[in-house]
Parts: C-alpha cells; sequence; structure tokens
C-alpha cells in the first residue's frame, strides 16, 4: 500500500450453541481434540450472541484485543493458536476504493486489533466461549481472505474454545470428534439448517447470574482423569445416541430429541458427580426445575419441553412450539414467581441463525 494510514476492518456476529448431546472431556488438551461426538442447536442472533470487528493497519505494533471495551491478554496458548491457524492461511487482498493491496506473505509482519462485545454479561455464566472464538475465526478468515469453508473454519475455531467450533453453523451441527492426532478431521458439520425444524422455541431460566465455580477446561480434565462413568459414557453410551439424535432430528421427533436431551444432560451432570472431588453445577432451583417439566411431560400425552444444563445452574429449556412455550412460562411463572429469590431472568429466543 502507498500510504502508512489505511485500515481495513471486517465485523461478524456469531450466536452461541447450546449441546444436546453433551462435549465433556478431551483426548487432546492442547488441540483440543474431544472424547466423544457432541450435538448442539444455534441459538439465534438476538440473544447471547457476540459481535467482533477485526482491523488490520501499518500502524499497528502488536496484536490487541478489547473484551466489551476492557484490553485483554492475547498471550494465551488458545487466541496465539487460532491467530497462527488463520495467518497461515492468509491470501491476497486488494480494496482497489482504498488503494490498499496486501500480498498474501505481507500478513506475517502485520498486526491485528480485534474488539468483540457480548450481549449479554460475561460473567453470567451463559454461553461461555463458544460464540466467542467462532467470530473470531470466522472475523479473521474473512479479513485475510482466508478460502477455506465453515467446516475448516471450525477445526481453527475449536483450538480456541472445543464447544466455538459448533457455533460456525445455525440449526443443528455435529461435532465429529475425529480419528487423527492433529487434529485435522474434529470439526463441525451442519446437521441440518435453521430452518428445517423452526417450531422449536427455546427458554434458558436465569438460576443465578454468578460466575461459576468450576471452569469447564478443569472440570473437565478432573472428570477425564477420575471419572469411570466418563469413559464408559463416551464408548458405550454416546455413539449409539449420536445416531438417535440424528435420526431424531431428521423426523422432527420431538418425544425421542426430548429424551436423549434430558438423558444426555443428566449424565453429564452424573459424571460431574462421579469426578473426585465432585462438582457440582446444578443447584436446588435446577433439581425443581427437572422436576416440574419431567412431572408436566408425563402428565401430557407427549413430552412438552426437554431441559438440558451446561456448566453451571441455568436451565436451557426447549419448548416443542410457541403453545408448549407459552404453558411453560405460565409454569415457571408460578413456581418461581418474580418477587422470588430463586431465578433471576428469562431469556426468551427462538432456534436458528
Ligand atoms: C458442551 N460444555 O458441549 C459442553 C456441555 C459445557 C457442558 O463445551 O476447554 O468452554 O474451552 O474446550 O468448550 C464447555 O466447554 O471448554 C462445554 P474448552 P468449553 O457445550
Amino acid at each position: 500500500a502507498e500510504s502508512q494510514n489505511w485500515v481495513l476492518m471486517v465485523t461478524a456476529q456469531t450466536p452461541t450453541n447450546i449441546a444436546v448431546i453433551k462435549y465433556w472431556g478431551k483426548r487432546d488438551e492442547t488441540l483440543i481434540l474431544p472424547v466423544n461426538d457432541s450435538i448442539s442447536v444455534t441459538l439465534d442472533p438476538t440473544h447471547l450472541c457476540t459481535t467482533t470487528t477485526v482491523a488490520v493497519s501499518p500502524r499497528f505494533h502488536q496484536d490487541r484485543m478489547w473484551l466489551n471495551g476492557k484490553e485483554i491478554s492475547l498471550s494465551g496458548g488458545r487466541f496465539q493458536n487460532c491467530l497462527r491457524e488463520i495467518r497461515a492461511r492468509a491470501c491476497d487482498v486488494e480494496d482497489t476504493k482504498k488503494g490498499i493491496k496486501i500480498a498474501k506473505e505481507d500478513w506475517g509482519k502485520l498486526h491485528v486489533h480485534i474488539a468483540s462485545f457480548n450481549n449479554f454479561p460475561t460473567a453470567a455464566g451463559l454461553a461461555s466461549s463458544a460464540a466467542g472464538f467462532a467470530c473470531l475465526a470466522y472475523a479473521l478468515g474473512k479479513l485475510m481472505n482466508v478460502k477455506e469453508d465453515e467446516s475448516q473454519l471450525s477445526a481453527i475455531a475449536r483450538q480456541g474454545s472445543g464447544s466455538a467450533c459448533r457455533s460456525l453453523f445455525g440449526g443443528f451441527v455435529k461435532w465429529i470428534m475425529g480419528k487423527e492426532d492433529n487434529g485435522s478431521d474434529s470439526l463441525a458439520v451442519q446437521l441440518a439448517d435453521e430452518k428445517h425444524w423452526d417450531d422449536l422455541v427455546i427458554i434458558i431460566a436465569v438460576v443465578s447470574s454468578r460466575q461459576k465455580e468450576t471452569s469447564s477446561t478443569s472440570g473437565m480434565r478432573e472428570s477425564v482423569e477420575t471419572s469411570l462413568l466418563l469413559q464408559h459414557r463416551a464408548k458405550e453410551i454416546v455413539p449409539k445416541r449420536i445416531l438417535k439424535m440424528e435420526e431424531a432430528i431428521r423426523n422432527r421427533d420431538f418425544a425421542s430429541f426430548s429424551q436423549l436431551t434430558c438423558a444426555d444432560s443428566n449424565q453429564f451432570h452424573a459424571v460431574c458427580l462421579d469426578t473426585s472431588p465432585p462438582i457440582f453445577y446444578m443447584n436446588d432451583t435446577s433439581h425443581r426445575i427437572i422436576s416440574i417439566t419431567e412431572k408436566w411431560n408425563r402428565s401430557e400425552e407427549a413430552p412438552q419441553v426437554a431441559y438440558t444444563f451446561d456448566a453451571g445452574p441455568n436451565a436451557v429449556l426447549i419448548a416443542r412450539n410457541r403453545k408448549a412455550a407459552t404453558l411453560l412460562i405460565q409454569r415457571l411463572l408460578y413456581y418461581f414467581p418474580p418477587s422470588s429469590d430463586d431465578l433471576d431472568s428469562y431469556i426468551i429466543g427462538d432456534k436458528s441463525i
């Protein structure tokens, strides 16, 4: 480029995803390779999404990042791995209007500035880093004219945070654990797009907006080291469950979808309990929400709602349709009136991107 005053920018927005067959446990900590496949649903971008702007300019003298307006360190291995992998795939970029020309080999000398915002409280113990690293990989890929497709980008986002690889797609997504030691085949694929099953309504009951005590990263490490149930789950249970879940999604079979989702959430929390020392992510309110939904489902001809809990006490409830969602909210408001201290808030949204 002629002048040193140019700045080239790209902005991207990525929603978070909620696993219905859980990822819990790594076989490789550095590359972030899981011990089993997982399946998730990507939320619509109205709630729980990250917006990231990446910029490059010859005036930048180091890579820097701001999260919700506050500068954070990029020295962590996960950021460096993502940046290195994207840079290695950078191509020529030309913006004739601005008179900017960046040759492939120039990217190694240029620095990036990254500004990322979450539209939800970061400390809420919700949504973790999934949307963040997916958005970072996608935005950097666009900026550097990377030719890789979403699945190949997902394998890069995965090195930032495992669950992030599933946020590169909307709708229903499978993270294939892969067989290779170098992680090249551990990536996400879309099972069905956001229009395939758009009756579903997702309601998040925010039981506590405090940050969780045991991070997912250290929690799953302890589970891998100490839980025999995790070994059994990864080898014997999840492979069959993945096939059944794919079939349930294909057929929009809510009864099967709900049964598998609830069972897998409960087994994930059983693995946490089977860890030494045990990890408790759910609390009494979480347990009451399970009881209420189980009882309701059993009193109807067919299940109306599925529940799933991640590494925290918040309930993610998936209603079969709008009518079920309305009845669910009525029930939640009855059991947890706004005046009670049990729930902090509700987030109501659709599945889809
Ligand atoms: C999941 N979770 O499948 C599971 C269910 C939480 C419970 O993925 O170490 O933040 O960055 O790969 O992805 C949370 O773990 O962990 C998670 P790292 P991540 O959504």
